[in-house]
């Protein structure tokens, strides 16, 4: 056992009230969200030495997972913060115009909150999985007071439970122009502002981010024309705390060696950032050091999320991309991860 795994299980113990301030590591990190106490991560897991460093290691789950026993156990044991995979979605949670649904979502909630662990909201405003007659809505007023009052009603029935929101997801093409979901069509750039500053009423405690994919390479134009308009956005006032980089990772595509220097472009851009949704096809261990690696190097990410708990649960499960095989046994990726922490 080494001194971290000693500290945790002192604290969770109650030999300890809390980490003493000299036995944290030296580092200089200054997160503006004091995130997760070391007392929460079961000792000898990867969740309790990021805890130590002040950082989230976090999972996507829903409650088709959580109402198994064994991957509940897990869940509790190893992870520090939660990210809903799909229930607190557009079409979960207002599936019909002015009609919200928030029980897969509150589940989820009263769940982490037993554990002790932190959700992050996943997502008010995306292209994708939110009802038809969304979709088909094309003049501006009408558009602009549905996506406040959707924003306004789901992330203010969190209000102060929640600590960080993607509030939009994927607004970028691959060129790094702003894609043409509904929201763009019809509003414009100014669909950002309208739904950042509905967020920021909503809960004005939480930190609002934007979240992407494909963000693993600091040179691609998906990246830089990310990192420009966020700049331009903050600049003219807009309240975006954080850029949520998902990290779906392959080795062809988008390689986990340029996510180090990718991450690190992208956290420069705001106040913190974060690996919002972490798998990488055939979850081979060095990579997931690597990407894992990459938040723990930089001051303001805050943390990483793994998106799913076993293969089995994986969006992508065919290609095995997590840190615990269908039988909930941890994969050499979760030692070399451990190890790297
Ligand atoms: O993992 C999610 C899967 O269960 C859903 O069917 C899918 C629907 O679009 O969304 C998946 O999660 C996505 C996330 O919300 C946003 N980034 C990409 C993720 C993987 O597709």
């Amino acid at each position: 056992m080494n001194w971290i795994d000693l500290a945790n299980l002192l604290v969770a113990t109650g030999i300890l009230a809390s980490w003493p301030a000299q036995a944290a590591p030296a580092c200089n990190v200054t997160v503006p969200n004091p995130i997760v106490r070391a007392a929460q991560a079961a000792p000898g897991t990867i969740a309790a030495r990021w805890a130590a460093k002040n950082k989230y290691f976090g999972v996507a789950a829903d409650p088709g997972t959580i109402s198994n026993a064994k991957k509940a156990g897990i869940i509790a044991k190893e992870f520090t913060q939660l990210t809903p995979e799909n229930s607190m979605k557009w079409d979960a949670t207002e599936p019909q115009r002015d009609h919200f649904t928030f029980g897969n979502a509150d589940q989820l909630m009263n769940f982490a909150t037993s554990n002790g662990q932190k959700v992050r909201g996943h997502t008010t405003v995306w292209h994708s999985q939110h009802p038809a007659w969304v979709e088909q809505i094309n003049d501006k007023a009408t558009l602009t007071q549905v996506m406040e009052k959707h924003i306004t009603q789901v992330i203010g029935h969190f209000k102060g439970k929640i600590f960080v929101w993607d509030v939009v997801n994927e607004a970028f093409n691959e060129d790094g122009s702003m894609r043409d979901s509904v929201f763009y069509k019809v509003l414009g750039e100014d669909y950002i502002r309208i739904a950042f500053e509905a967020a920021k009423k909503a809960d004005p405690a939480a930190k609002l981010y934007i979240n992407d994919y494909n963000l693993d390479d600091p040179n691609y134009a998906k990246t830089k024309g990310l990192i420009e308009k966020v700049t331009k956005w903050r600049s003219q006032g807009i309240p975006i705390d954080g850029i949520g980089s998902q990290g779906h990772v392959s080795a062809e595509w988008n390689t986990a060696k340029t996510i180090p220097a990718a991450l690190k472009a992208l956290c420069a851009a705001a106040p913190e950032c974060a690996l919002t949704e972490v798998d990488i096809a055939g979850a081979a261990p060095s990579d997931f050091a690597t990407v894992t690696k990459a938040c723990l190097d930089i001051s303001n990410c805050v943390g990483v999320t793994i998106w799913g708990v076993t293969d089995a649960d994986s969006w992508r499960a065919s290609s095995t991309p997590l840190l615990f095989d269908a039988s909930g046994n941890k994969k050499q990726a979760y030692t070399a991860v451990l190890n790297a922490s």
